[in-house]
């Protein structure tokens, strides 16, 4: 064949090819950063004939703009505490969730809270859940205190402890709710009758100690730790390990004040045109085996029971299972005169303002 037919030959296999491609549906999905084995999207993009276009995001807030923009969106995980407000925004479709599989092989733990938000179960599917700690390098963190570290959250909420240890590298997570939630805890606060007043004397002081912070950020953190950038960092569980597992003496623990346990859901915002699809993509990545392979890849505790059982066999996962329920608590937005207090600090410890 003369070359220039091979050519001709070769384009238009190529335009068939990419037209095949351009024909696929395209499913919108976002989710957290190191969320998902990507394989899984892989497995989803082939057995289906479809592509998969995927944001990650790194806050509610972010999460939340994607959910109220106009770019296309589909499928979304979602922080379960957001869903009432989504719900009442008439931004999510209802799915009929409830007859799901997902639902059937829920763990118990799962269930019982998932009753209270989405009450009718209509909306959102369990997807992981975890709890947020602290990632320490125990080494580099003794040698600058002098002496053991306290299983406490005073190494990040008091000043004499982060003033020590910021050479070493602070964070906290960029996640207001959880961050006030913790903190108003750890100071025997309940964030349910918290008084405007006391929280702005509170946040106040919260907003000098983070000056030491390096920042404040729920993406960067994960690298720093990887890296041996950071010493100290309020963590989700897998982050933390998946730290650990790139090398870095790293541990994870839950403060003995007790912290925030989380749980995600998959919801279908309501602009989607793909409802059917993005409920297929739900089905997909809640099935047990690939439910399995996401908990085994980020470190998060699917909800699914049979899945579960079989990841936390490998000693490498028990950590993001060892948590005793009695020291979790869901996080709670406060009451709204106290919330905006705590929106007035959030925003100048972000730099907003
Ligand atoms: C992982 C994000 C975890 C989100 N990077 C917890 N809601």
């Amino acid at each position: 064949m003369k070359r220039s037919a091979l050519t001709v030959l070769i384009f238009s296999v190529l335009m068939c090819a990419s037209q095949a491609f351009a024909n696929q549906p395209v499913l919108h999905v976002a989710n957290w950063n190191d969320y998902i084995d990507p394989e899984v999207i892989s497995l989803f993009e082939r057995q289906n004939g479809v592509t998969v276009q995927y944001t990650t995001y790194a806050s509610n807030e972010e999460a939340e703009a994607l959910l109220n923009g106009d770019a296309p969106l589909d499928v979304m995980v979602s922080a379960y505490e957001m869903v009432p407000r989504y719900i009442q925004g008439g931004k999510l479709k209802a799915i009929g969730a409830k007859d799901m599989a997902a639902f059937q092989q829920a763990d118990t733990r799962v269930m019982a809270r998932l009753a209270s938000k989405d009450t009718k179960r209509l909306y959102a599917v369990p997807y992981l859940w975890g709890n947020i700690g602290i990632a320490m390098n125990r080494q580099k963190v003794e040698q600058l205190l002098g002496g053991p570290a306290p299983e406490s959250w005073a190494l990040l909420f008091e000043k004499q402890y982060v003033d020590k240890l910021k050479s070493c590298g602070v964070s906290i997570l960029d996640s207001k709710t959880d961050v006030s939630s913790i903190y108003m805890n750890y100071r025997g606060m309940s964030m349910v009758d918290l008084s405007p007043m006391r929280t702005e004397k509170l946040m106040g002081k919260l907003d000098d100690v983070s000056k030491g912070y390096t920042y404040i950020d729920s993406e960067k953190y994960v690298e720093d730790l990887a890296s041996g950038n950071l010493c100290l960092a309020m963590s989700w569980v897998g982050d933390a390990i998946a730290a650990k597992e790139a090398g870095q003496p790293i541990e994870f623990f839950v403060p003995k004040e007790g912290s925030v346990t989380f749980m995600d859901v998959l919801v279908v915002a309501e602009r989607s045109q793909q409802a059917e699809l993005g409920k297929k993509f739900i089905e997909f990545v809640t099935q047990k085996d690939n439910a399995k392979r996401i908990s085994q890849y980020t470190y998060y505790m699917t909800p699914n029971a049979k899945a579960h059982e079989e990841v936390v066999l490998d000693a490498k996962f028990a950590t993001m299972a060892a948590v005793k329920q009695s020291s979790v608590f869901t996080s709670t937005p406060a009451r709204r005169d106290a919330e905006d207090m705590i929106d007035k600090y959030w925003k100048i410890m972000m730099g907003e303002s």
